[in-house]
């Protein structure tokens, strides 16, 4: 005899984030066990992401974390809020889209090395120049890791993996002065290791109104460990933090670093490996969703509130 379905309890459990609820914790937020290697640098990733979150204590339900495809892009698993995985190198037309339409939401998207710059770049290239709201977090780990140690874009010349057994041949991707290029309003960088100064970046480009871009730099320990030892003191690197200019008039002032000066930005982009860490670059530039916005009003004044689809349909009727 079959039984009938049992179906589970449905425990509510109430929302975070926001004023008047309780604020948002790790324990809110955390979801499934993340599957990464042990030692992966993604963790720190994910646990600097809860610190920014708790700190911007948006409404749980606001929040909206995507990725395409890759060990990094497993991210949204482990975020207990709103997400998806999209296909390989596709996350960003999703996320901007998910911005534009809905301006109540915080987006959030986050890939690997090989997602962003090689099978997306071309998405990457239009996500930063549109100056889309968003914050896309690029985990370098300088390799394919889901795939099992191919050449990304950013492993450097002689890195030997399976599509380079005699060593990689080719000129990588320099991020910063890509990114800077592509025309991202807020560009920074930061290393795994360096817990504190992550967060920092990942909550400041949160904050950023525009298309905000920070690339971390990760240890895949399974296909290219120690690759970044070269900017953590504790394994004998430098870490060469980036100073912004404080504009207190001080004679040590003219040192430091102007984030809106973009050949400033070009020129710390350009340093040789490891190069530097902070923020590159922050402007204010009309974002695309403020700009759609305006348009929008303008064309409800001009139109006087005709419909949408009343609207579609003069178009539609003026091309025939
Ligand atoms: C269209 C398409 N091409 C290739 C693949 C195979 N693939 C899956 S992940 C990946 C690269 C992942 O590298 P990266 O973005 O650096 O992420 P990581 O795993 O290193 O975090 C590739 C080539 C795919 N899933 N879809
Ligand atoms: S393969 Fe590399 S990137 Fe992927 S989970 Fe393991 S250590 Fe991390
Ligand atoms: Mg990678």
């Amino acid at each position: 005899m079959s039984s009938a379905p049992v179906s589970a309890p449905v425990v509510e459990v109430p929302a975070a984030g926001g004023p008047g609820r309780a604020p948002l914790a790790k324990k809110t937020l955390v979801s499934d066990h993340p599957t990464w290697c042990p030692g992966c640098g993604d963790f720190a990733v994910l646990a600097s992401f809860y610190k920014v979150l708790e700190k911007l204590n948006y409404p749980q339900e606001s929040i909206v974390t995507f990725a395409g495809i890759g060990c990094s892009s497993r991210f949204p698993y482990f975020v207990n809020c709103h997400g998806g995985h999209f296909i390989h190198g596709r996350s960003l037309p999703f996320a901007a889209a998910i911005s534009l339409g809905r301006e109540d939401l915080h987006v959030f998207a986050f890939g690997g090395d090989g997602d962003g710059f090689s099978i997306g770049g071309n998405h990457l290239f239009h996500a930063a120049r549109k100056n889309t709201r968003m914050t896309y977090v690029i985990m370098d780990n300088s390799v394919y890791g889901l795939t099992k140690k191919q050449t990304s874009p950013t492993s450097p010349i002689g890195f030997k993996s399976k599509t380079d057994p005699w060593g990689a041949m080719e000129q990588p991707v320099n991020p910063m002065k890509t990114l800077l290029t592509a025309g991202a309003t807020f560009v920074a960088r930061s290393h795994a290791t360096q817990v504190n100064h992550m967060t920092e970046m990942m909550l400041r480009a949160a904050q950023h109104d525009g298309f905000s871009v920070v690339e971390i730099l990760s240890e895949c320990v399974e296909f290219n460990e120690g690759a970044f030892d070269g900017a953590n003191p504790r394994k004998g690197g430098t870490w060469r933090p980036i100073e912004l200019k404080k504009h207190d008039g001080s004679p040590e002032d003219a040192a430091r670093h102007d984030p809106t000066d973009e050949l400033a930005a070009l020129k710390l982009a350009l340093a040789d490996a490891p190069g530097y860490f902070g923020v590159f670059y922050e402007v204010k530039r009309p974002t695309k969703n403020q700009l759609e916005r305006d348009l929008v009003t303008r064309t409800r004044e001009k139109t006087k509130g005709a419909s949408a689809l009343q609207l579609l349909e003069s178009t539609f009727a003026k091309m025939r």
